[in-house]
């Protein structure tokens, strides 16, 4: 990784105005900067209350800190200056830091250096940017677990038995006499089925975590008049659809976000699927059906009042992805026949806890929110390719009694968890995940 330990700077607050707003600088350019703006260069880490200058004036009056390296956010030496927070003052204070000898920050980097000073791991610089981003208290709290390391530690603990897996196996390589015995010894397999174990549970806790952080997009679809409107203003709270009793009334794809236990939720309407003449309806149609396919879940509605409500539903329970409603509930007589739906009525809400309980289970919410560790889709896909190689490992094992391929294997295993808290990681990658954080963090 290319690292220039030249000097940036960045504002570190929100643009706009506000009572504070704060520049800060990290490099090792820190100290002379000081001396030139402060007159001095404050006692680490004391909050100094000092003129702000440039070589004529004074800029402004606040608070600065500073902290020597290594002991700040960076690792680097570090001034933050708390001014005034105008735009205009942060600006002439920004320049004078330039003026200086600085440059402005990129998006994300005091992090990525704080990352690359093994301040943080690259999973916890992420839970960062997902705390600052994030849209729903479960997730801030989430992200704080993150960073706090709650999710670094599980991987560390996976890496430390794969690692001890490798060794073992590694063994009977370089010691091919022995070889039979090693690896015809149960203790192997019992160790890989005990690594396996414990990283499924965290690919789970993971996938609740990337949950919590990117959200599920949920579609509901079905033929018209079905009530897929009225089940949207339902679930939402609000009259985001129009409803009627019009067959093709919604033609655009309508988006409204709402929070599950935490989750956020982008919820769409659509159009009701049928073969239509209409210009416009065919349009909407076309765009119900691709909004489907990009779904991470699909509510399909189905009007249980219609006679042939149970066959329609049985093609569409087949897709794991899917959950059925039987709508209307409220016009049916007999609803013993309506089975692995949900029965409900959008107009009086009955079913309605029964709906939202089935959504978190399709989405894999299980889990206890309240603990949970934020995370993301990079880290699935890794874990992904890390139980991939495992169960490469283990049928090279069993089957083959192939030391050197299941010691390929275990280390495949390990380099793609060590990518998640960024002991192996490409520049390009870093590059995109830092590239994502906002300027000053
Ligand atoms: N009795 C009863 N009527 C319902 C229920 N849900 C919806 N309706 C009625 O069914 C009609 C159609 O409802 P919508 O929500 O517009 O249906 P839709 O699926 O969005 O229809 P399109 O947009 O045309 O595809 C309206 O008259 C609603 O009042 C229900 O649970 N019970
Ligand atoms: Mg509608």
């Amino acid at each position: 990784m290319p690292y220039i330990k030249d000097t940036i700077a960045a504002r570190a607050t929100a643009p706009g105005r506000g009572g504070i707003g704060i520049i800060r600088v990290s490099g090792p350019g820190v100290k002379e900067i000081s001396r030139q703006i402060l007159g001095e260069i404050p006692e680490p880490r004391l909050a100094t209350y000092s003129d702000f200058s440039d070589d004529e004036d004074v800029i402004d009056q606040g608070i600065a800190l500073y902290f020597n390296s290594p002991g700040s956010f960076t690792g680097e030496d570090v001034l933050e200056l708390q001014a005034h927070g105008g735009p205009v003052v942060l600006e002439m204070l920004l320049n004078r830091v330039i003026s200086l000898g600085a440059r402005i920050a990129a998006p994300g980097e005091f992090s990525q250096r704080a990352y690359l000073n093994d301040k943080m791991d690259l999973a916890q610089a992420e839970a960062i940017a997902d705390l600052i981003n994030s849209s729903t208290e479960a997730a801030a709290r989430g992200a704080v677990r993150s960073l706090q390391g709650e999710f670094s530690t599980r991987i560390n603990h996976l890496v430390a038995k794969v690692i001890e897996l490798r060794i073992f196996v590694e063994a009977s390589i370089d010691f091919p006499e022995e070889e039979i015995d090693f690896l015809s010894d149960e203790r192997i397999e019992v160790q890989l089925a005990e690594v396996h174990q414990e990283l499924d549970k965290v690919l789970d806790e993971t996938s609740h975590g990337a949950l919590l952080v990117e959200g599920a997009s949920v579609v509901l679809m079905g033929k018209p008049n079905a009530g897929k409107s009225s089940l949207m203003n339902l679930l939402t709270g609000r009259e985001t659809s129009i409803v009627t009793d019009i067959p093709g009334t919604t033609r655009d794809v309508v988006n409204e976000t709402l929070q599950l236990d935490g989750i956020p939720l982008q919820l769409v309407d659509t159009a009701g699927i049928r073969e239509s003449l209409d210009e416009i309806e065919a349009e909407g149609v076309k765009r119900a059906l691709a909004a489907g396919e990009e779904a991470d879940l699909v509510i399909a509605v189905v009007d249980a009042s219609e006679p042939d409500a149970m066959k329609q539903a049985e093609s569409l329970l087949e897709d794991r992805r899917t959950v059925v409603v039987f709508n209307k509930i409220d016009l049916v007589a007999d609803t013993d026949l309506l089975i692995d739906g949900i029965q409900m009525s959008a107009k009086t809400g009955l079913g309605l806890q029964s709906l939202k309980d089935q959504l978190k289970k399709t989405l894999g919410l299980s889990l206890n929110v309240s603990s949970g560790f934020t995370a993301r889709t990079r880290h699935i896909v890794a874990l992904g390719y890390a139980r991939d190689a495992l169960v490469a490992a283990r049928s090279l094992l069993v089957e083959q009694r192939a030391g050197e391929l299941v010691a390929e294997e275990l280390r495949v295993c390990q380099q793609n968890l060590s990518e998640i808290t960024g002991v192996f990681t490409a520049d390009d990658l870093l590059g995109e995940i830092f590239g994502s954080f906002c300027i000053g963090k």
